[in-house]
């Protein structure tokens, strides 16, 4: 039974004594104003109606309920509140069952627990995450969880933010019955009558007593403790624990009390307006033009030509979305150790008993390796993961263009090369497209897609519809050296380089980033991609470097060392017998030191703000130059960009959605103070300016013209 917008939010019918509340808010029923006002008024109705003996609340479409409505955070709250609906729905005279589908999530899962009795479908998701939206389940949910499922494994459900299982959540305490199959409203109204065959009464969760107190507020003291070690400053974690102990504490109303008071905290934060932007920004970089113009081409096949680490990750990441991967290389050995990269992701899991040999080789039996390009004439998409050397490159693509079919899409993973020039060298430049992978390409969400000069638009939706089957989150990316994240990466690099010159230890520059939420700070993330990486990228581009930009060389004098970090034992930091977690070298020091006195600079002091100031007006002041030049379409594509795949802390939004919280005029003044230092790179970007001049902030460029 699809939603339908046509109807009111909530349609209600009656089946003999039963009455079926159905919800209508598509696309996942949200909580919305008029869907919690039909509620209320339904439940008031079916309480003054003798005819009625049990109520039945499902939704239509695909999930029972996905929460309250998240568009209606920031605007003022109306009536009826979902606190009160839920009390409404417990406090009924007449039995009510929720019958859940799809997904019971946040406020939805709450008003399920308001009902008396509970009936999932088999392949339903039940679960409690207003904390990946810097929320607390605010309806009932802090208070009615722990008295279904227990203390402990309801505050876990809720920090974890994860959903269970129908079978999980039935073993929890959340569900009453498992249906076998059909649809909700069936299900449902089986399960109502026979409760009312058997004399069934209303069974209110409130009415439960949490017993053993101290214990679960032992249990919950050592959640507080981990919860305020694992969560680098995320506080709404803690809210979740005190209104957990309010429940065990306090009788049901003041515990209601309790938690509506902390949600409305939450509600306030930053925190809370940073993790929303992420949220939709995550949905909305999918909402490209081409994608809204043109229809995908087919990709039943794919190829990936290349076998090393990002190939053999492709390779994977293309196997578990259940399509069929062909792998070419150039010879036996080099296909061989492919096929053994790709192997090495399973066996990795087996090890660790997330994956059995026989589910490794189901997914195996859609790989063929391959050396000959004669297997892959009729794929339909091409993957190209080899060295990044142009030249390389464009061979491999005049082979593709040589043997693959008409139609195929012919895309390159390369980071930084230039991709109108690989196309130039196809007799079909419209079907090259950049599919730029993060390694582990398997394991990474962020992926770029890089739009070429001549490519056709159903070549872009392609693209777009490859991440959706992958479960990537894909950014459309213009052309130009680093795309949209290498190309900023280079430039707050720069600022963190000048900052340690300048006076600041690369330990006191990657703790002032970790404080700022980062797990690792620029240096540690440098030693564990190996510095020889970076250093390698900056001899080649030393020809054209322009002299006139400052050049620092500190790092340049760790890897003639050989201290290419980690995998050597030492880079800026020292990892004694390959420690995992590294240690200041007094000898990097020095080494800084002698950069700092060779370049007669006087070393001063940067406090943690100072650093994160420098740091992060560098990454806004290049972002704005990328949204201006087209090479990102939007602010919110540089945020997704830094959530998916640079660490960036999700709580902040992105670097645009704190620049907007900062208020660009601070983000523009800063630019302007650092530019008396070096007018080079701090060149504000015209359009922060332009904002800035217009009161206007990066959101105000969020909605796509057209
Ligand atoms: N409110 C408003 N819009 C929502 C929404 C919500 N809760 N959930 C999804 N959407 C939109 C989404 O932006 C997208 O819009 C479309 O629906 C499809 O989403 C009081 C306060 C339910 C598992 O955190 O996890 O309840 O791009 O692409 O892959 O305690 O959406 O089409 O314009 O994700 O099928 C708690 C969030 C809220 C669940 C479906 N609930 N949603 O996944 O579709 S806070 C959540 C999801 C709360 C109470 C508290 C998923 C889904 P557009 P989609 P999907």
């Amino acid at each position: 039974m699809s939603t339908d917008s046509k109807l009111p939010a909530v349609i209600v019918s009656r089946k003999g004594g039963v009455k079926v509340i159905a919800i209508n808010n598509s696309p996942v029923n949200a909580l919305s104003q008029a869907v919690r006002e039909g509620l209320a008024e339904a439940l008031q109705r079916a309480n003054a109606d003798a005819e009625v003996q049990a109520v039945l609340i499902v939704g239509r479409g695909n999930v029972f309920i996905g929460g309250a409505d998240i568009r209606e955070f920031g605007q003022p709250r109306k009536p009826p509140l979902l606190t009160e609906v839920c009390n409404l729905i417990e406090a009924s005279n007449k039995i009510v069952v929720a019958a859940i589908h799809g997904a019971a999530l946040g406020g939805g899962l709450e008003v399920a627990l308001a009902a008396h009795y509970r009936l999932a479908l088999p392949e339903a998701k039940l679960g409690l995450p207003e904390v990946n939206l810097g929320l607390l389940p605010g309806a009932g949910g802090t208070q009615r969880a722990p008295r279904l499922m227990g203390v402990k494994a309801a505050a876990e459900l809720m920090l974890g933010g994860k959903h269970l299982s129908a079978t999980a959540a039935q073993a929890a305490g959340l569900v009453d019955r498992l249906a076998e199959s059909g649809d909700p409203v069936s299900a449902g109204l089986a399960y109502a009558n026979e409760l009312l065959a058997q004399g069934a009464q209303p069974r209110r969760t409130r009415d439960i007593a949490i017993v053993d107190k101290a214990t679960a507020l032992a249990e919950l003291d050592a959640l507080a403790a981990d919860t305020a070690k694992k969560n680098r400053g995320l506080f709404s974690p803690l809210k979740i624990i005190e209104c957990v102990s309010a429940a065990v504490e306090l009788p049901f109303e003041e515990g209601s009390a309790r938690e509506r008071a902390l949600f409305a905290e939450c509600l306030e934060s930053a925190q809370h307006a940073g993790l929303v932007h992420a949220f939709f920004a995550e949905r909305e970089v999918a909402k490209v033009p081409e994608a809204k113009a043109a229809t995908p081409r087919a990709l039943g096949r794919i190829a990936v030509i290349g076998g090393g680490t990002m190939g053999a990750g492709i390779a994977v990441a293309a196997l578990d979305a259940g399509l069929q991967v062909v792998m070419i290389e150039r010879d036996a050995e080099s296909i061989a150790r492919g096929q053994a990269n790709v192997e090495k992701v399973y066996d990795g899991l087996i090890a660790k008993n997330r994956m059995t040999e026989d589910a490794k080789a189901a997914v195996m039996a859609s790989y063929t390796p391959s050396t000959s390009y004669e297997v892959i004439k009729e794929v339909d998409l091409v993957i190209e993961a080899v060295f990044e050397d142009i030249e390389i490159k464009k061979a491999v693509f005049r082979e593709l263009d040589r043997t693959c079919r008409p139609g195929a899409v012919l895309a390159t993973n390369t980071s930084y090369l230039d991709i109108d020039a690989i196309a130039g060298v196809t007799s079909r430049p419209q079907d090259v497209i950049g599919l730029h992978f993060f390694s582990p390409a398997n394991i990474m969400k962020l992926l770029e897609i890089v739009v070429p000069a001549k490519v056709s638009a159903d070549v872009v939706a392609t693209a777009f519809e490859l991440a959706k089957k992958l479960r990537k989150v894909p950014v459309r990316a213009g052309v130009c050296d680093g795309f949209i994240g290498n190309r900023i990466l280079a430039v707050y690099r720069q600022a963190a380089d000048y900052l340690m010159e300048d006076g600041a230890s690369p330990y006191e520059i990657d703790e002032a980033m970790r404080a700022f939420g980062y797990p690792m700070g620029p240096f540690q993330v440098t030693d564990l991609a190996g510095g020889d990486i970076g250093w390698a990228a900056r001899k080649r581009r030393a020809a054209t470097r322009d002299p006139r930009v400052r050049y620092v060389e500190i790092a340049d004098r760790i890897c003639e060392r050989g201290w290419f970090g980690q995998k050597a034992g030492r880079g800026f930091y020292l990892y004694p017998q390959g420690a995992r977690v590294g240690q200041a070298d007094p000898e990097v020091l020095a080494i800084i030191d002698a950069e700092r006195a060779r370049k007669g600079i006087s070393p001063r002091k940067f406090s943690a703000d100072d650093i994160v100031r420098r740091y992060m007006t560098a990454m806004v002041n290049e972002s704005a130059k990328v949204v201006e030049e087209g090479i990102a379409l939007r602010p919110l594509d540089v945020d997704v960009t830094f959530l998916s795949g640079y660490g960036f802390p999700r709580f902040r939004g992105g670097p645009m959605k704190w620049a907007d919280m900062q208020g660009l005029d601070k983000v523009l003044g800063d630019v302007l103070e650092f530019s008396k230092e070096d007018p080079l790179f701090w060149k504000p970007a015209p359009l922060l300016e332009k904002l800035v001049a217009e009161g206007k902030n990066f959101s105000s460029l969020n909605q796509l013209k057209g």
